[in-house]
């Protein structure tokens, strides 16, 4: 009679082995939900306006995700726009609040679906910085903004100065 247990032991851990051998192997499958739309062209890319001011545009839709959930800036000014395509669903844009280097209290509170909404803001701390869709964080739709690099000085044009010091 105690065969069986022992055997039902080494089943269970083959079992285990396998279940941790395929955890293993799905590694790159991400937590927060796929963007289920193609981006319209321009969509998530970091440009440098005429008058000096960094610009991003993102997109949310009918899914609770920000087309793309992580950008790059430099420290200075950043003219950020959120477009909702969504035909269904209501979202906002804030960034999260006390989770930054520092607070940014420029928010898009109320986006209903077509609209588009932008906001300007100045950065100088390099970090990251989290933001949210408020209504659906706990679906995942948060996203960070990267501020990193030299400053970006409208002022200078394309030349780089060193710092002074
Ligand atoms: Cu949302």
């Amino acid at each position: 009679m105690n065969a069986s247990p022992r055997r039902t032991r080494v089943l269970l851990t083959a079992l285990l082995l396998a279940l941790g051998l395929l955890a293993g192997c799905t590694n790159e499958t991400p937590a927060t939900p796929d963007a289920t739309r193609t981006p319209d062209a321009g969509v998530g890319e970091v440009t440098v306006a005429d008058d000096g001011v960094q610009e991003i545009t993102l997109e949310t839709g009918d899914d609770y995700v920000f087309t793309p959930d992580t950008f790059t800036v430099a420290p200075g000014q950043v003219r950020l726009t959120v477009t909702n395509v969504a035909t269904q669903l209501t979202h906002n844009f804030a960034f999260t609040a006390g989770a930054g280097p520092a607070e940014i209290t420029e928010e898009i509170p109320l986006l209903a679906p077509g609209q588009s909404e932008t906001i300007e803001f100045t950065v100088t701390a390099t970090g990251d910085y989290p933001f949210e869709c408020t209504f659906h964080t706990a679906l995942g739709q948060v996203g960070t903004m990267v501020v990193s690099g030299p400053a970006a000085d409208p002022s200078a044009g394309a030349a780089t100065t060193s710092p002074t010091g």
